[in-house]
This record gives C-alpha cells, sequence and structure tokens, in this order.
C-alpha cells in the first residue's frame, strides 16, 4: 500500500465505509513500539573489522556480537537484513504486525565500543542517517540520539544537535561505556544538556561491563536473557544512590524489559538504602532528597521490550503508573506476532490502553499524534 491509498483508507474508515476489497482498519488505538533497534551497513562492517583484528576486547561485545558474526543460522541472517533496513521490508513487516510505527534507536552497544573519535563521529554520521528516515516516512518512524560518552561534552553536543537541528526525540544510551558507568561526575555534561533539551534519556542495555562478565560467559547468560538487565538495573541504581536526580530532578530516564528488573526490588532498596545511609556505610552512598522508589516512579519510564507478559506488565502499570509504561517491541531481536495480541487483550480501559500503545510515547517523546495505518492481522 502507498501512503495515499493508507491515508485514504484511514479516511474512508473514518467516516464508517468500507474500501473494495481491504476491510476497514477497526483498531481503536495507534501502535507506537517504543525500543526498536537499526543499524547503519558501515557500522556492522566496523563490528565485524574489530572482532577480527581485536581492536574492541570488551569480552561482552566479542561474546554477543561474535555470535551474531560467526553464525551461519537463517536466524542471525533475517536479523541483520531487518536491522539494516529502514524501508521496505522493515515497513512490510511493522504492517503485517500492526505496528503504526516504530522508535528506532541505534542497536547496542552503539557507538560506545570504539575510541571517543570514532564513536564520536559514527554517532553523528548515524543520527543523520535516522534524520533522514524519519524524513522519509514521517508517520511510520521516530528516532532517537546516539551519542559517545567517551567524549562526554561532544555527547552534550551531539544531544543538542541531533534534538534541536534533526528533530530526533531524545538520547539513548546503552548502559556502561568501556566498563564506566554515567554515575562519574565526568558524564554529567550529558544529563544537563538532556534536561535543559526536554526529551527523555534511554538507558538501553549492553552487556556486562568485563568487571562484572566473567561468571555469565560460560553458561551464556551475558546478553538478552539475563546480564542485560544486571548491568542496566545495576548501572541505573548507580545513577540513583550517586544523587543524580538530586542534582537533575527534571530528567527523565526510560529503561526497557519492564525496567530491568528494578520495580520488583522498589521495597528492599528502599528499606536497605536507608540503613546504609544511616549507618554511613560508604562515602558514596549520601543521604538522598527521596527515596530510590520515588525517583523509579517520578523520573523513570518503563517500557515492555522482550517483557510482553501480561503479570509483569500489570505488576509494572499497578506500581509505576498508567502514565509511565509503553508498548515496545524490541524488533528485530524479539518479533513474535502473539506478543502484540497479548498485549492487545490486557485488562486494561480503553484510555490506559491508548495510553499504553500511543499517547504516553507521544507525551514523552514528543512524538505528534497519527492515524492508525495498519491491519495488523499477520
Ligand atoms: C538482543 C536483545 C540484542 C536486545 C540487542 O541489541 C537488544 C538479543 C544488541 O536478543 O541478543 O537490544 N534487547 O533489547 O532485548
Ligand atoms: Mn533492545
Amino acid at each position: 500500500m502507498t501512503i495515499d491509498e493508507k491515508i485514504l483508507i484511514f479516511f474512508l474508515n473514518a467516516v464508517g465505509s468500507n474500501v473494495g476489497m481491504n476491510a476497514p482498519i477497526t483498531r481503536p488505538y495507534r501502535r507506537i513500539a517504543t525500543e526498536e533497534g537499526w543499524m547503519t551497513p558501515e557500522m556492522a562492517a566496523m563490528y565485524r573489522t574489530a572482532l577480527q583484528d581485536g581492536s574492541i576486547d570488551d569480552p561482552g561485545f566479542r561474546s554477543l556480537w561474535g555470535f551474531f558474526a560467526g553464525s551461519t543460522s537463517e536466524r542471525a541472517a533475517t536479523l541483520y537484513r531487518r536491522i539494516q533496513d529502514l524501508d521496505d521490508e522493515r515497513l512490510r513487516d511493522m504492517d503485517a504486525l500492526g505496528i503504526d510505527m516504530q522508535l528506532l534507536m541505534l542497536t547496542a552497544p552503539g557507538v560506545q565500543c570504539f575510541d571517543a573519535a570514532t564513536g564520536t563521529a559514527l554517532a553523528r554520521s548515524t543520527n543523520d542517517t535516522l534524520a533522514a528516515t524519519v524524513r522519509r516516512h514521517p508517520t511510520r518512524f521516530a528516532g532517537m540520539a546516539a551519542v559517545a560518552p567517551q567524549a562526554p561534552q561532544e555527547a552534550a553536543k551531539e544531544a543538542e544537535r541531533a534534538v534541536r537541528e534533526l528533530g530526533l526525540r531524545g538520547v539513548v544510551i546503552n548502559s556502561h561505556t568501556q566498563g564506566e558507568y554515567l554515575d562519574d561526575p565526568k558524564y554529567w555534561d550529558i544529563f544537563a544538556a538532556v534536561e535543559a533539551l526536554g526529551v527523555p534519556l534511554y538507558i538501553h542495555p549492553n552487556t556486562p561491563s568485563p568487571q562484572m562478565i566473567e561468571p555469565f560467559l560460560p553458561r551464556a547468560l551475558d546478553a538478552a536473557i539475563f546480564g542485560f538487565a544486571c548491568e542496566t538495573g545495576l548501572h541505573v541504581l548507580r545513577l540513583i544512590v550517586a544523587g543524580v536526580f538530586d542534582r537533575f530532578p527534571r530528567l527523565q530516564l526510560v529503561l526497557g524489559h519492564l525496567g530491568e528488573g528494578l520495580p520488583y526490588w522498589l521495597y528492599r532498596i528502599d528499606f536497605m538504602h536507608a540503613g546504609i545511609v544511616r549507618a554511613n556505610r560508604s562515602p558514596g552512598a549520601k543521604p538522598l532528597q527521596r527515596k530510590p522508589s520515588d525517583v523509579l516512579r517520578q523520573n523513570v519510564h518503563y517500557t515492555t521490550s522482550g517483557m510482553c507478559w501480561e503479570p509483569a506488565v500489570m505488576y509494572v502499570h499497578g506500581l509505576m503508573g498508567a502514565d509511565r509504561v509503553m508498548y515496545a517491541m524490541d524488533y528485530p531481536y524479539q518479533v513474535v506476532a502473539d506478543e502484540v495480541t497479548a498485549m492487545d487483550a490486557l485488562p486494561l480501559s480503553p484510555a490506559d490502553k491508548a495510553a499504553f500503545f500511543a499517547g504516553n510515547a507521544q507525551r514523552v517523546f514528543g512524538i505528534a499524534p497519527g492515524p492508525v495505518l495498519t491491519e495488523g492481522k499477520p
């Protein structure tokens, strides 16, 4: 279908007509998927080269991307094809799955595995490519800006350029950068820039840092199965107890995978943090203006990437609120049509369902409201 045909169908549906051979689209809400991966062929080649010449020695990178690059499986071939496509194949998949819009982000670890100059240049060029993609398909794609924390001041500048000049909707950082965490004040210019821009910072997973990955590796637990959540949940907790949200109270984070385990720990984190502070146990755990759970409720949003499972979604929805939980698929890593239908069946009011699938993403990422374009019966 061309865009014109889709607009026609939308119009005819709106006035209640039928459209020849196309059944009307009856779904009452738009679906925006908010953690969808992409990469350029250039970046894929840079990853392959770094695997071969050893110039990236991060064990998590070598485990994850060594697996994809070394695999001759159908799944790996499909993944490489899908992740680099920003036109026909991706739009066909979205049509079949019923995804009206994808919020695209450069796949992990993005530019963070390279030296500072290479990472900074690759962030700029991929942000330009992403912005051009959004211009080609403005109702189907929105984008998050990549930055290279290896050069914090450059990263802050690129965040400003990508949001102000390119129209990208926020910034994504894939957890640790070469074993370093953003609670180190040398990175805080990035938080200052993002807070001032009024856009969210998506803390997307990375494989565990070199310091913590060893016991994950022999059982293949280092990536999406569990290692990502350990790494990324730890990272966000470090930010909270370091006082990042005392210093930047308006900073808004987005976490995938329903919060990387943290919502389940809310009560115990508060209880234990109070005791740690009272006992003056570490100079790195100072008193905070708010409880960790307040920060997790007031400064964080949660997407369902990889976790489209009713009990977990409803738990986080009840705990964090209807305005803080958003749908995500995690294309092209977890493309399961039944998960979309499972989310359609969530026991939510029509208003909460529409917020979950589109309204929250439109507000949090500043995405313009738009039509339901896809039938979504795979
Ligand atoms: C995987 C999953 C890879 C996710 C990803 O990026 C990723 C995976 C490299 O399954 O290997 O973003 N994910 O977010 O769940
Ligand atoms: Mn992801």
